[in-house]
């Protein structure tokens, strides 16, 4: 192996994950043999590659959509209508519930999401391995980092794909329980196709035993979201403490 010409720069986000390409094929096989075999003809090994050359020797505040086309080509994958679940700062929950229900599906229950969630990684334009010792920082280095373009492009694809009666579990007990710069609030819901999705069915929960808690179906900040939805022509509703979803808090 040659020298690097120069040592890759040190960003303030942490390292590209330990084993990122074998963790990718596991999860891989993982998902399309054990857990969802009816997708066993993906090909894992062309899609390990499309995901690491979508950013490797590449700038790694310069990644782009276009760098995950054929991965997303790759992973496609229908969801059936009404089994999509968003979430936005309840990652614990929603999951919860969808391993509970194992007919609905949030974006880390799809073959794709399954494969990255949790795990970080980057490039550098002068190199051809990945950089396990720093990667971009979202918001301390630059928005358009490999992970955060990854996350934005994928949720994307998954509001695009999403039809009938689709839900979203937010936490009340934050003081952003809709934020508008999060995924959810940023990509997803304005990616949704009104006549695709009939409606947006909200779980508003709370911790269990919280005395106070920030906010309610009732509160200004759900209209805002009910707001942006009744301009895009797709109807909203919204339930404090869903019962299927709060008894999972005992468990
Ligand atoms: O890591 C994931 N599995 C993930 C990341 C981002 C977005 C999943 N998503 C999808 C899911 F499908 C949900 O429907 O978007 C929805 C949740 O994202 P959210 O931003 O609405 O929810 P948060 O609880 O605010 O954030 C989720 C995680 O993403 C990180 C954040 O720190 C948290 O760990 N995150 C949010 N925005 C960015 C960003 N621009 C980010 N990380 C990097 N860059």
């Amino acid at each position: 192996m040659w020298p690097r010409a120069t040592p890759p720069r040190a960003w303030n986000g942490t390292g590209s994950t330990p084993h990122f390409s074998e963790i990718v094929l596991g999860r891989c096989f993982t998902y399309t043999q054990l857990l969802r075999p009816e997708l066993g003809h993906a090909d894992c090994g062309q899609i390990g590659k499309a995901f690491t050359n979508a950013f490797l020797s590449k700038d790694p505040c310069h990644s782009s959509e276009q760098d995950y086309q054929l991965l997303l080509k790759l992973t496609s994958q229908t969801i059936p209508c009404h089994s999509s679940v968003f979430w936005s700062k309840s990652t614990q929950l929603a999951h919860l519930y969808t391993r509970v229900r194992q007919d609905m599906f949030t974006l880390e229950d799809t073959l794709i999401g399954y494969i990255a969630d949790g795990l970080n990684w980057c490039g550098d334009a002068g190199s051809y391995e990945m950089n396990y010792q720093s990667c971009p920082h979202w918001r301390k280095d630059c928005i358009n980092n490999p992970v955060s373009v990854f996350w934005d492009t994928v949720s994307k694809r998954f509001a695009e794909n999403a039809c009938g009666e689709v839900q979203v579990v937010l936490n009340g007990s934050v003081s952003n329980t809709f934020d508008k710069n999060s995924t959810f609030g940023r990509v997803e819901i304005h990616n949704l196709h009104p006549g695709k999705v009939s409606v947006l069915k909200a779980w508003v929960m709370h911790d269990i035993g919280g005395v106070y808690s920030y906010h309610t179906c009732s509160s200004p900040i759900i209209d805002d979201l009910k707001f942006i939805l009744s301009k895009r022509n797709i109807s909203f509703t919204c339930e404090d403490d869903y019962r299927p979803i709060k008894f999972l808090q005992c468990v």
